[in-house]
């Protein structure tokens, strides 16, 4: 690679990983950023999954809808896991910032079945629909098992 193409990818990843971690004015922020994508992921994850079980009546539209949001706030949370966003009104453990690439696995694989889940949303095949919810509700309670305070 020449030395130019290569100042210019260094830089741009510096940008990109200064951007990540800095783009929070205050630790608070940045944990009422990640619990508030959270939040909306789960209002929409959830109505998925009672629409699936038959807990509520199904509707594909509003599945599929739904999906679709979980799918893209599912990517969300995790810039703002951030150094020193450990203390405050948080539920995170601090094994989150001990095991970060074990807790980075398991946000990657919550984000890949959330997006299965939204592609099977789309079809509107109830069984599909259902191992989705299940492959997906376990990568949500694989991780909080491990990070997060009762
Ligand atoms: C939810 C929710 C979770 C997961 C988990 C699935 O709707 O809030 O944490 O699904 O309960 O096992």
């Amino acid at each position: 690679m020449k030395t130019s193409a290569s100042i210019a990818l260094i830089a741009s990843v510096l940008a990109f990983t200064t951007t990540a971690s800095a783009q929070f004015a205050k630790p608070d922020d940045a944990i009422r950023y990640r619990k508030s994508a959270l939040f909306v992921m789960q209002q929409n994850f959830g109505r998925v999954a009672a629409m699936a079980s038959g807990k509520a009546p199904f509707d594909a539209k509003i599945v599929a809808d739904s999906a679709a949001v979980a799918d893209f706030t599912s990517k969300l949370p995790w810039a703002a896991f951030g150094e020193g966003t450990d203390k405050g009104d948080t539920r995170a453990k601090a094994e989150i910032w001990k095991e970060s690439a074990k807790f980075k696995e398991y946000a990657d694989k919550m984000q890949v079945e959330m997006s299965k889940l939204a592609v099977a949303a789309k079809t509107g095949n109830l069984d599909n629909i259902k191992a989705a919810v299940n492959a997906t509700g376990g990568t949500c309670k694989t991780c909080h098992d491990a990070y997060r305070k009762d």
